[in-house]
């Protein structure tokens, strides 16, 4: 379905996604308020240059892969949502650099976000589905979720742990990308926080190897590697363009096929690689 070349299609994620986070000199957030909790670092200054890193979906599939030393031989591990490592150490491994979560989570299991100890752990990133292309200034004003509360509280209670958000224009410039290149209409909601993260390691790593985001040979319809619930939708998507995601990502892999069927690794080249 891909109409660009792989090589022309990385450009274009290249120079058309803007990934930031949102900073003290940003619209609305350039208060005497908002620079309090705002982190003081950029996130490249957190995290240094990058050179291998690993990608982990939450994919019921990662189950009995066995992937975890492979994953933590990485220089940064990126995990999403309330994927856990304690127990899972196995599969999953138990590096995390980065944990980027939706704002659902950062509201309505506020308790839980501010209670579990697995948030202490790395940089967090939250996003937040924005109105398509809107201005800061507009979405800020009607969030999807209101996290903005949550975040204050949870940067006063861990002020010494990197915590940012994610700019929202980025959502719209990657969904633009996917549409441009399915033959299809695609549903206008934001890419899924995997897509999103496989973007982010792009910007900050030489190399992003990313792990059962196309499904290997244990693919399965439970939904998560640490949960019992089934659900195909988990991994074609509903709400976001999944399916449309993973045939870009497969577009643009630089691993074999053989790879991603028995260790459903994708290896993707980070932004400072390619060369337009
Ligand atoms: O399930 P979720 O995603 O946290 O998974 C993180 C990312 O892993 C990839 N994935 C997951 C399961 C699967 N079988 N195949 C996959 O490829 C996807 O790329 C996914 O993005 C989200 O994107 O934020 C999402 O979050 C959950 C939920 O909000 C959080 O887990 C917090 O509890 C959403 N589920 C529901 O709202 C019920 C999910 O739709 C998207």
């Amino acid at each position: 379905t891909a109409k660009l070349s792989p090589e022309k299609l990385l450009c274009q994620l290249r120079d058309r996604v803007n990934v930031t986070m949102i900073q003290g000199s940003d619209g609305p957030f350039d208060t005497s308020e908002w620079q309090q909790y705002l982190p003081g670092k950029s996130l490249n200054e957190s995290v240094g240059r990058l050179g291998r890193c690993a990608v982990v979906s939450s994919a019921g599939s990662l189950k009995s892969s066995h992937l975890g030393q492979e994953i933590d031989s990485h220089d940064a591990v990126l995990r999403f949502n309330g994927a856990p490592v304690k127990g899972f150490q196995e599969d999953v491994g138990q590096k995390t650099t980065i944990r980027l979560v939706n704002s659902q989570l950062v509201t309505v299991e506020e308790q839980q976000f501010l209670r579990e100890v697995l948030y202490n752990t790395g940089i967090l990133i939250v996003w937040d589905p924005a109105p398509y292309h809107a201005e800061i200034h507009e979405w800020y004003r009607k969030p999807d979720y209101n996290f903005f509360d949550s975040y204050k509280l949870y940067r006063s209670t861990h002020p010494e742990q990197p915590f940012y958000i994610l700019n929202p224009k980025m959502q719209w410039q990657l969904w633009d990308i996917l549409q441009e290149n399915s033959l299809e209409h695609i549903q206008p909601n934001p890419p899924s926080s995997g897509m999103l993260g496989i973007v982010i390691m792009m910007t900050l790593c030489d190399e992003v190897d990313v792990y059962e985001f196309l499904p290997s040979k244990r693919q399965t319809d439970i939904c998560h590697y640490y949960q019992k619930f089934h659900d195909r939708a988990c991994t074609m998507g509903a709400y976001h363009p999944l399916l449309f995601e993973k045939n870009l990502v497969k577009h643009i892999n630089q691993g074999t096929d053989e790879d991603i069927y028995v260790h459903g690794k994708v290896t993707l080249p980070g932004f400072r690689n390619v060369h337009c």
